[in-house]
């Protein structure tokens, strides 16, 4: 009999009747989510035809050179939930300030990075779509671990939709023939020990001593395999599957790193928390950390909770 796959929608549909008093508003909001990465999905697949390689010409919040399916991504995201009527505010790495919408009763905010390790795209590497909701509160900047739910899109090899409503973490893969992303990875658990670290050792001069001293630690005896896609939601995918550890620290020249708390760790550091890793800034979970500003950095280390106690540990020496 041929295996019945579980459809994306299908699983937030079971999902949601799973709680009294859904609404179906989160679930209309992760299926817009859903459908939008399908259509930029399409877009990085075919950026060397349609003339949406290369650079917009223009710069964002970062002072980084913003590329035209940067542009594209965002603004689609902002277009599709802004109409979706299921959010009342709408942040993006790409905006320096949020877009308010005037929908009144609308409960959610969404926080994204529209396409994650955009240096990758005229050179066909890895890149991805990072989300994070967060339920209306006293303070629109709220700690990661209020988050209602997060995920990533990764348009690798296949395109993969990975997300967390905080329960498990689940994995669908994109059937591109039928359209849809099929149920491929249930309930995903991050291996409590790996043999990889991700890190831009370019910068292995600039950093503080405890991360020097961990990197040689990794690499005496049985070396730990250096694997790197400069994409965030490439790497630390790897690490959910295969165990091992992610790092951007600070270093001499950013003396807070270079991820964004809200866009980028906050929903990452969700996931891999639910799959049963660990997150550290160097000191504390970044979960816990209260925002003060919308677009700010945040050093981090997250994967194997065994991998990231040995790193934390040399930050105790
Ligand atoms: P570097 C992509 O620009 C990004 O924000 C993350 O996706 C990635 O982990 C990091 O920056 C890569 O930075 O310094 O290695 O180019």
């Amino acid at each position: 009999m041929a295996q019945q796959w579980t459809t994306l929608a299908e699983h937030i549909l079971k999902e949601e009747q799973k709680i009294p008093k859904a609404t179906g508003s989160l679930s209309l909001l992760l299926t817009r989510i859903a459908e939008a990465s399908k259509i930029i999905s399409t877009h990085v697949k075919h950026s060397g035809l349609i003339g949406i390689e290369g650079l917009a010409g223009k710069q964002n919040v970062y002072q980084e050179d913003v590329k035209k399916l940067d542009e594209f991504a965002n603004n689609l995201l902002v277009d599709t939930l802004s109409e979706s009527g299921q959010v009342f505010a709408i942040a993006s790495e790409e905006m320096e300030k949020p877009k308010i919408l005037k929908d009144g009763k609308a409960e959610y905010s969404v926080f994204f990075d529209p396409l994650d390790g955009s240096n990758n795209v005229d050179n066909n590497n890895s890149l991805g779509t990072i989300f994070s909701i967060y339920k209306k509160g006293k303070d629109f900047l709220q700690p990661g671990k209020n988050q209602v739910a997060a995920g990533y899109i990764f348009y690798g090899s296949s395109v993969m939709l990975v997300y967390t409503t905080g329960k498990n973490v689940n994995g669908f893969t994109l059937d591109a023939s039928e359209g849809s992303f099929l149920l491929s990875h249930p309930n995903m658990k991050i291996p409590k020990k790996g043999n990889i670290y991700g890190i831009n050792e370019g910068n292995y001069n600039l950093f503080d001593k405890p991360v020097q001293k961990y990197i040689q630690f990794l690499k005496k005896d049985k070396p730990y395999r250096l694997r790197y896609a400069a994409c965030m939601v490439a790497d630390v995918h790897r690490f959910l599957i295969d165990g091992g550890i992610f790092m951007y620290p600070s270093d001499s020249s950013a003396p807070k790193g270079k991820l964004r708390l809200m866009f980028e760790i906050n929903p990452m550091s969700f996931i891999i928390q639910t799959a049963g890793g660990m997150t550290i800034t160097t000191t504390e979970n970044p979960l816990d950390l209260v925002p003060s500003q919308l677009h700010q950095k945040t050093p981090v280390a997250m994967g194997s909770s065994d991998d990231v106690k040995n790193f934390v540990k040399f930050h105790k020496k």
